[in-house]
């Protein structure tokens, strides 16, 4: 049983969080919506420059001012359907301050501080409408600004800001039955609201000076009590929420709350900051039951709240009073818009600038066209061509920071678009000689492309790659310093064996020395003695040479001599001294 019922409560609690929001803004032309000091959701990009702003709980729509739209001033933006309205026709000097909606009777009350006046229309369908407005209270000498509705008793409550006699009034919805509610210590009363919860107004009065109050009275002007006098805020709008007052302060640009029973002693919180846009109009988000809690008063609005058939998105706005288009006129007798330069679309909502720059700032021309202004590295009319696409080669990474794209390059490649790979040089004298000797490395340089042959001509040239090894091979570099080694140790060996070689063949020639005995006699001055030379140990039998001095050191003993014997004695001798000749 609970479990369904609990299921949608939780659903239901999450459909409500996500639609939550405490206050809402209008600052620029934005509508915000904050919870907890969060901007949770903004509307804009159709409006120019937004002020005043009411809240309708009871329809769950907003209710605003557009100072600068071409032809209508207040419009209706309903929160579940996210639609926009147009409900009143703009007048050419006007100056809209304060909005208030009852949704009882469907009324919208604006006051206008140049026409000194409080308009108003219906929204309840079948209802005839003025299209500026039908005027409620012309004033003579005050000057209407803030405006509220009390929904229970039927009331419409105003601050007059007219210097010299500033003061806060009542009328009936119908302006009758006016009445001053407090007129004394006043000097500015910029803003109002109603808190039907209390049963109270409450007011923001611009002190002269630095000086400002946050002040509330019951709803006839009795039991005034001040909630806060503090200097230096200038407080524009108030509204009120179940527990606390909030105030835009165009002093510090800040939306300001404060607790409704805060004693007097306490500071008001700096809710929000803004720093460019000044922030305008300020709604809170309630429930109608915590408003209406045990008053008897408010019984239709009770009743109202708790009636979805009631609840008529669709108001009764005349189509036929120009209010149709947003930024255009409507053509006669049709329901077509003749759009402002700038604008498009069938209300005339659409600026032509909507999307259309896509890296760019778009304003518009004389004609209404639109331009682009691109930013750094975009061109083309909708500021749609990237310059650094395709630009930076080789993985550079490209850069906009300046009017013409520019690349940072990888660690090997250089040029203005990385299309060149850094060239190493065997030649710089700074290389180390050793590392020249070992790392053998060489480089051939080599064309790749022209600039022909690039994806477009950026820049003349040649495309070249060298191709070096500078590395250290882990395999082929030891094989090499083996082999060399090698190869010098096989030159020493064979410079060896080659001057041992040469030093074989210096040997001088064999002599052979041989006595030849012609007779018996010893040979000592024998005439006929001869010594003959006898190379390479060859038979040699034949004496050619002229004889000359025996050797008497080796002379054999004729005794025990034989011609043979003797010649290998001698030859022997002869052999192992070669030097002695
Ligand atoms: C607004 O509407 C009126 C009446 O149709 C027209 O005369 C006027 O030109 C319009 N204003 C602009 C800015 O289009
Ligand atoms: C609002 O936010 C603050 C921190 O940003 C947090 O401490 C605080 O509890 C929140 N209050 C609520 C009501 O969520
Ligand atoms: C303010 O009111 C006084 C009379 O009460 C009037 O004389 C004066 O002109 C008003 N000032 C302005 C600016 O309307
Ligand atoms: C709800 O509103 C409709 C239209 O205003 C009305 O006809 C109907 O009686 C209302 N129902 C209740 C219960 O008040
Ligand atoms: C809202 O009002 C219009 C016009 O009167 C009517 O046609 C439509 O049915 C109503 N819608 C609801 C939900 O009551
Ligand atoms: C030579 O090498 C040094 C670093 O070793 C470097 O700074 C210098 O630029 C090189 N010179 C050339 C011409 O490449």
């Amino acid at each position: 049983m609970c479990k369904t019922q609990c299921l949608l409560a939780a659903i239901s609690l999450t459909i409500g969080l996500v639609n939550a929001w405490d206050i809402a803004i209008t600052t620029g032309d934005q509508l915000e919506f904050y919870s907890n000091q969060t901007k949770i959701n903004s509307e804009g990009m159709r409006f120019r420059d937004l002020t005043a702003l009411a809240y309708d709980a009871v329809h769950n729509m907003l209710l605003f001012v557009d100072r600068q739209n071409d032809n209508a001033s207040i419009f209706s933006y309903h929160l579940a359907t996210k639609k926009y309205q147009s409900l009143v026709r703009r007048r050419s000097f006007e100056n809209i301050q304060g909005l208030a909606f009852d949704p009882v009777m469907s009324l919208l009350f604006w006051t206008d501080t140049n026409e000194r006046s409080i308009f108003w229309i219906s929204l309840k369908p079948g209802s005839k409408n003025e299209l500026y407005g039908n005027l409620l209270i012309k004033m003579d000498d005050e000057m209407p600004r803030a405006i509220a509705v009390d929904s229970c008793r039927g009331y419409i409550y105003w601050t007059n800001t007219n210097i010299t006699k500033p003061s806060i009034e009542r009328a009936r919805f119908d302006g009758t039955d006016r009445k001053v509610v407090v007129n004394t210590d006043l000097f500015m009363p910029v803003s109002i609201a109603v808190d039907q919860r209390t049963k109270r107004l409450y007011w923001a009065d611009d002190k002269e000076g630095i000086h400002y109050s946050i002040e509330s009275s019951n709803l006839d002007g009795n039991d005034r009590k001040t909630v806060l006098s503090g200097t230096y805020h200038q407080p524009n709008t108030l509204t009120i929420s179940k527990d606390s007052v909030y105030w835009v302060d165009w002093g510090f640009r800040s939306v300001w709350k404060l607790a409704k029973d805060a004693s007097a002693d306490v500071e008001p919180f700096e809710l929000l900051k803004f720093s460019n846009e000044v922030p305008f109009g300020i709604v809170a988000n309630y429930d109608i039951s915590d408003q209406i809690e045990g008053s008897n008063d408010c019984a239709a609005l009770q009743r109202l709240s708790q009636n979805k058939s009631a609840i008529n998105d669709t108001f009764n706005i005349p189509r036929d009073i120009g209010l149709f288009c947003l930024h255009g006129v409507k053509l006669d007798g049709k329901l077509e818009c003749k759009c402002s330069p700038g604008y498009t679309g069938e209300r005339c909502e659409v600026s032509v600038c909507y999307n259309f720059c896509f890296q760019g700032d778009c304003t518009l021309s004389s004609e209404g066209q639109p331009m682009c202004r691109c930013q750094n590295g975009f061109s083309g009319i909708r500021c749609e061509l990237d310059a650094c696409k395709g630009y930076c080669l080789n993985n550079g990474v490209c850069s906009r920071s300046r009017q013409n794209p520019t690349c940072q390059c990888g660690t090997d490649y250089e040029g203005s678009r990385c299309e060149t790979l850094k060239v190493y040089t065997t030649t710089n004298t700074s290389v180390p000689v050793t590392s020249l000797l070992f790392s053998s490395f060489s480089c051939t340089e080599k064309v790749l492309a022209t600039s022909q042959q690039l994806s477009e001509n950026w820049k003349e040239g040649e495309v070249t790659q060298t191709v070096c090894n500078p590395e250290w091979d882990s395999v082929r570099d030891p094989v090499i310093v083996v082999l060399g080694i090698l190869s010098g140790v096989l030159c020493i060996i064979c410079t060896f064996l080659v001057t041992k070689v040469l030093q074989l063949k210096k040997r001088p020639r064999i002599k052979k020395r041989i006595i030849v005995n012609k007779n018996v006699t010893p040979m000592t001055a024998r005439p006929d003695q001869c010594e003959i030379t006898i190379e390479n140990c060859c038979n040699m039998n034949i004496c050619e040479t002229p004889c000359f001095e025996p050797r008497s050191t080796i002379r054999p003993t004729l005794g025990d001599s034989k011609p043979g014997k003797e010649e290998k004695k001698n030859l022997i001798a002869n052999m192992e001294y070669p030097e002695e000749y």
